[in-house]
């Protein structure tokens, strides 16, 4: 490829893919204010279009975990593969394609969600009913994706033919290893949508069968959070160690990483499911363990990052066990918000630890200890990654450069405040038996609540209320300087970022040094395929023998 190449036509599409994105974070955040003002006991439901509690918590679900997060990622991951393949997308229509496919269905959901047909949750679960719009639209966002990651494992292919021997760049290897979890995954969530819950919202069949399709759902439910999760280890990995100015610490070490999510990241879905009857122990046991091995790259991940940080620190000059740490670049605005999100993901992956163990889960289960796990989660080792990479790849996609450096250090800091306080009610209310998905201030039973663990230090549930609440109102303060930031890089002229590239970085111990297991696909892939067929099909069919396909549904309105 000629090297004067600048992606002018995957930037094109990749501009698309955020502005849906950057819509729907702007409605799902702002959602989340009145979620956690509620939880406080302020209640300002029900708002125009918004509407009440359950409608409101389903498309804060939709629109920032599933919509929010698609879209980014779409759009990141076909810039990452074309630049560091260097060489153009294999074919753009598909890609079109898929787009076009994704945002009919985003429409068509978020119709059903705002015309009050769908308040189903993000999880929609049966018997709950929802329109049969909404079903079809997240399937077609569903198909979309499978249309748009085909390009990239094409593109791949083409690359490979014309560079044989040559080993994967990693954010590549990262990008496609995103997609093949994401692939795997969703065959498990087609399959719930096209043989029961589709069907059964036409009116096709009377009834439906929850445990199956709980399973179903958890069985891509768990990888899902590593779709979310990978893109923030691509930029993590391969870019960030060059904003901080050093180099990855180890490029063998990072494969290893990707390939070991390949092999665990499916077969753990009981986790969910430890308290739903009808499926054995032995089975629950078994993902069990198996979660505990994908915690695994996790940890690498962690000793990796810091390694590659130390160095970039004592290339600035720093020095000492800890000192090198305010030698990093904080006053760039990507480099510091993707920081923050490492360290928020420190706590976030020890809550996830805590709720692998069956016999604490039966502690934390369906108490809001599960979201203040997925805001430290998906909400901020995600979400404040995609935030951080923004402040580079918007400037990279419009040439122009960022409205405001001051306002992105300030968002950044100000989710990890807002992130902290919240994170710790709603861990906290859960130890205290609060129940997740419930509307606190409109609930009978929140007085009792507040009563029965007032005595505890520092004042039980209603302090821990109020930490979330706060945390909340900071959390919206942020997500209004990013959306201030994105909306004046579009609007405003602010000069040209046009020599502007994509931080890739460089290895301490490159690609080189990688056995050629690690550049081998289909020995991970394989593996995957094996430890899926153990840990699901044996424990579907007692599922399928145990449970009853029964269940006529309720319409939720
Ligand atoms: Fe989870 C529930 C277990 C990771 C998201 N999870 C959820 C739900 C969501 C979610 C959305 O076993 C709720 C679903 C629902 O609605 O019901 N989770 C885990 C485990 C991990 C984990 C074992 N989860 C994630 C990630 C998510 C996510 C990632 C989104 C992105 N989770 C569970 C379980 C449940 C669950 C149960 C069911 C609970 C229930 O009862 O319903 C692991 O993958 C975590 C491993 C991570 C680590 C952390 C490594 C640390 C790193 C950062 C290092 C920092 C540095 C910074 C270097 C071990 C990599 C240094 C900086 C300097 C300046 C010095
Ligand atoms: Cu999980």
């Amino acid at each position: 490829m000629e090297m004067s190449y600048d992606y002018q036509r995957e930037r094109a599409l990749a501009f698309w893919f955020l502005i849906v994105a950057f819509a729907a974070i702007a409605l799902g955040g702002l959602i989340g204010l009145f979620q956690a003002l509620e939880h406080a006991g302020i209640n300002l439901y029900p708002i125009p279009l918004i509407g009440q509690y359950y409608k409101a918590l389903t498309l804060h679900g939709v629109l920032n975990a599933l919509t929010w997060t698609t879209f980014f990622i779409s759009g990141f991951l076909m810039l990452v593969v074309a630049r560091s393949l260097e060489r153009p997308m294999h074919s753009m229509a598909l890609s079109w394609i898929g787009f076009g496919v994704m945002v009919a269905g985003v429409t068509m959901a978020g119709w059903a969600m705002l015309s009050g047909n769908a308040n189903v949750l993000y999880t929609f679960y049966v018997p709950m009913r929802a329109h049969a719009v909404h079903y079809i639209g997240l399937t077609l966002i569903v198909i979309g994706t499978w249309v748009h990651s085909a390009n990239h494992f094409l593109t791949w292919g083409t690359w490979r033919r014309e560079n044989p021997g040559v080993k994967t760049p990693i954010a590549t290897v990262a990008s496609l290893t995103t997609w093949i979890v994401w692939d795997v995954a969703t065959i498990g969530v087609a399959a719930e949508m096209l043989t029961m819950v589709i069907p059964w919202s036409l009116g096709l069949i009377e009834n439906t069968n929850p445990l199956l399709a709980r399973t179903l759902f958890w069985y891509f439910g768990h990888p899902l959070v590593y779709f979310w999760l990978l893109p923030a280890y691509t930029s993590w990995y391969a870019m960030v160690p060059k904003q901080a100015g050093g180099k990855l610490f180890s490029d063998p070490l990072a494969r290893l990483v990707f390939m070991l999510f390949i092999l665990f990241s499916v077969p753990v879905g009981l986790h969910h499911q430890y308290t739903d009857p009808g499926i054995g122990p032995a089975w629950k046991g078994v993902h069990a363990a198996l979660t505990y091995a994908v915690t695994f790259p996790s940890l690498i991940t962690a000793f990796t990052l810091m390694a590659s940080l130390e160095y970039s620190g004592k290339q600035r000059g720093g020095r000492g066990l800890v000192l090198w740490i305010f030698r990093l670049p904080w006053g760039d605005p990507s480099f510091s918000t993707q920081v923050l999100a490492m360290i928020i993901f420190a706590a976030g992956g020890i809550s996830g630890v805590l709720n692998a163990s069956y016999n604490i889960n039966l502690v934390v289960h369906n108490t809001t200890w599960v979201p203040g796990h997925f805001h430290l989660t998906v909400g901020t080792a995600s979400t404040l990654t995609f935030m951080g990479i923004t402040y580079w790849l918007l400037p990279y996609i419009t040439k122009r450069r960022l409205f405001s450096r001051a306002a992105g250090i300030a968002q950044g800091w100000t989710w990890f405040i807002g992130m902290v306080l919240m994170g710790r009610g709603l861990h906290w209310a859960g130890l205290l038996g609060a129940p997740r998905r419930v509307p606190f201030a409109q609930a009978t039973y929140t007085q009792q609540l507040i009563e029965a663990t007032a005595n505890q230090p520092l004042g039980g549930f209603s302090t821990a209320m109020w930490l979330v609440a706060v945390g909340g109102v900071i959390l919206t303060i942020s997500g209004a300087l990013y959306l201030i930031n994105v909306i004046g890089t579009l609007v405003t002229r602010k000069g040209t970022a046009a020599d502007l590239d994509m931080p890739l970085a460089t290895a301490l111990s490159g690609p080189d040094k990688a056995p050629p297991v690690l550049d081998r696909w289909r020995v991970w892939i394989g593996g995957a395929v094996v430890l899926i067929l153990i840990a699901y099909v044996p424990s579907l069919i007692s599922i399928i023998q145990a449970s009853a396909w029964n269940a006529p549904g309720l319409l939720i309105r």
